[in-house]
């Protein structure tokens, strides 16, 4: 098929994706700096299509997040509290669990569980709340902790990362979601999220996960003061990871939301960005399965649109939202599978439900089956 291409600098990068070559770190850099959109979303739709044909998989979940009391003091974000704020909150054990069975009707397959790096939950709380969620729900899956809690639980708790993670295993852990990368160029961390882990310690701790057997996510934040080079210096980073291990199972780019948080003269990305975060990040990360589109952070509108550019999963139903909610996003906090349905179905793209380890699902009303 022939298609317009209106920036040059994109010919060769066509013919590599055509022929399915790895695109190099200056490759990154050219599709970031091209305005040609139509021509991204046409060479990241080749790869999406080539991985999953027409199917858009998406999942039924429940965010739960126990704390936003959170010792770091991280300029990016808006969620975080001190324990002395009127405004901080810390769920009990039997609120979490009671909690965690609100506000789904549709039998939800997976928990998302993160929060604040609270200077007094011990590691013990965690694993007591994790086994008291499987007791209650024995069949959701939980995606738990992201690598900088789980690095802040080994250092609270003296023990290794190994050893903090194959507790959290044997409490619960089925899989680890993706937060906390940000952008891992030590310049822009210095600035955005000074407290918080670096960026090889990110990668180790998703190293050694990964080691273990537990698969987990990657992410990336853009739209803040992060150069085109910081962001494909992060995709390949996340690349050579993948190389070694295997263990990521999607990529999630995340907009930054500046409002209420210590950056808020930063404006907010354009759909043009997100879906250009999208296509670029499908045509880089050729060792990565997924791309998804997290509707919570580029509204519903937009990642619809990303299913032809790129991504090939929609997340979720949700149900409560802290994190984007609190940065100011004025998406719902929550969305029904029909309404998931709808919005696949209308991209022309066929809906598959998964479990967060991308097996398929069939359900009743009021139960689902994981296809293994
Ligand atoms: O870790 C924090 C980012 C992440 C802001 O793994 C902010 O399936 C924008 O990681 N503006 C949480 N972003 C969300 C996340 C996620 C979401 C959906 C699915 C998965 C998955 C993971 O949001 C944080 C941080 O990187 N964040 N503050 C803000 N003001």
């Amino acid at each position: 098929m022939q298609i317009h291409i209106e920036d040059q600098r994109l010919r060769p990068i066509l013919e590599k994706v055509r022929a399915d070559v790895r695109l190099s770190a200056e490759d990154g850099v050219a599709l970031f700096q091209s305005s040609d959109i139509l021509a991204l979303g046409y060479m990241a739709n080749i790869v999406r299509e080539r991985k999953h044909g027409s199917i858009t998989w998406f999942n039924v979940n429940r965010h739960i997040n126990p704390t936003d009391v959170c010792v770091a003091n991280c300029k990016l974000c808006a969620f975080g509290k001190r324990a002395k704020d009127p405004k901080a909150y810390t769920w009990s054990l039997d609120e979490v669990w009671h909690r965690a069975g609100e506000g789904w009707s549709e039998a939800v397959t997976e928990f998302h569980i993160v929060g604040g790096l609270h200077p007094e939950l011990t590691l013990d709380w965690y694993c007591e709340m994790l086994r008291g969620l499987k007791e209650r729900f024995p069949e959701v899956h939980l995606k738990a902790f992201t690598m900088v809690e789980i690095a802040y639980l080994a250092q609270r708790s003296k023990l290794s990362i190994r050893e903090t993670l194959i507790k959290l295993m044997d409490a619960g852990v089925d899989s680890l979601p993706g937060g906390g990368a940000e952008v891992f160029s030590d310049r822009v961390r210095r600035i955005i999220c000074d407290h918080k882990i670096d960026g090889n310690q990110w990668l180790e701790v998703a190293r050694t996960a990964h080691q273990l057997g537990l698969k987990s996510n990657c992410t990336m934040l853009y739209g803040h003061i992060e150069t085109e080079e910081d962001r494909v210096d992060h995709l390949v980073k996340l690349r050579e990871l993948q190389d070694d291990t295997g263990g990521f199972q999607t990529f999630i780019p995340l907009a930054f939301h500046p409002a209420n948080t210590a950056l808020e003269h930063i404006p907010t990305t354009t759909g043009f960005l997100d879906l250009k975060m999208i296509a670029v990040s499908r045509l880089m990360l050729d060792n990565i399965s997924h791309i998804k589109a997290y509707w919570i952070m580029m509204t519903p509108r937009i990642a619809q649109i990303a299913q032809r550019f790129g991504s090939d999963d929609l997340d979720g139903t949700v149900v409560e939202e802290k994190i984007y909610h609190d940065a100011g996003a004025t998406t719902s906090q929550s969305l029904r599978r029909s309404e998931l349905l709808r919005l696949i179905r209308e991209a022309g793209r066929e809906p598959m439900e998964r479990d967060t380890l991308y097996r398929p699902v069939t359900r009743t009303e009021t139960a689902f089956t994981v296809l293994v």
